[in-house]
């Protein structure tokens, strides 16, 4: 017997999407959120299909997460946020609970949940990876929402 693949396409029309952003460091998470629109548009996402949700900070995220998900409005959740080290332990309990906050409402509700949040130590770091130098990862979170949206439509 031939052996057979599941995979994800990108093909976007008919999907809805929420974009769920963090304003904390605003002006590098703006970046993120025009790419991943950029990106959801560009394949095939109508910008009518695209709500964008503002919340204070990275640690919100996940409660505004979890109750997107749970308004069965979306097919997809694209996190956006930036959490910068600096010099303060902080970073470490924002971060890790935004991450393990936004794994946690993927699994439990079976709605992809994608992680953008950048963590990086400097604010130079952050605005490479939100279009300046290192690509834009609101970009990326936005494909892999339409790839995990189209991949489990297809199990
Ligand atoms: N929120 C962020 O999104 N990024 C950060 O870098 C950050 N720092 O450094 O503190 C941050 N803090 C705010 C946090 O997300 C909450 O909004 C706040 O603690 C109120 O609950």
């Amino acid at each position: 017997m031939a052996s057979s693949s599941i995979a994800g396409d990108l093909h976007g029309e008919g999907r809805r999407f929420a974009i769920a952003a963090g304003r904390f460091n605003g002006a590098i998470v703006e970046q993120l959120v025009a790419g991943a629109i950029d990106a959801l548009v560009r394949h095939g996402v109508k910008d009518t299909d695209i709500v964008v949700a503002r919340c204070p900070g990275a640690w919100e995220l996940p409660l505004l997460v979890k109750k997107l998900a749970a308004s069965a409005k979306y097919d997809a959740i694209v996190a956006l946020g930036c959490v910068i080290r600096g010099e303060t332990p902080h970073f470490d309990y924002v971060a890790g609970e935004c991450a393990k906050g936004l794994a946690a409402i993927s699994l439990a509700s079976e709605v992809p949940v994608s992680m953008g949040v950048l963590t990086t130590d400097t604010t130079d770091q952050a605005q490479a990876r939100a279009g300046l130098k290192a690509g834009n990862k609101g970009v990326d979170a936005a494909l892999a929402a339409l790839e995990m949206v189209n991949l489990l439509g297809g199990i």
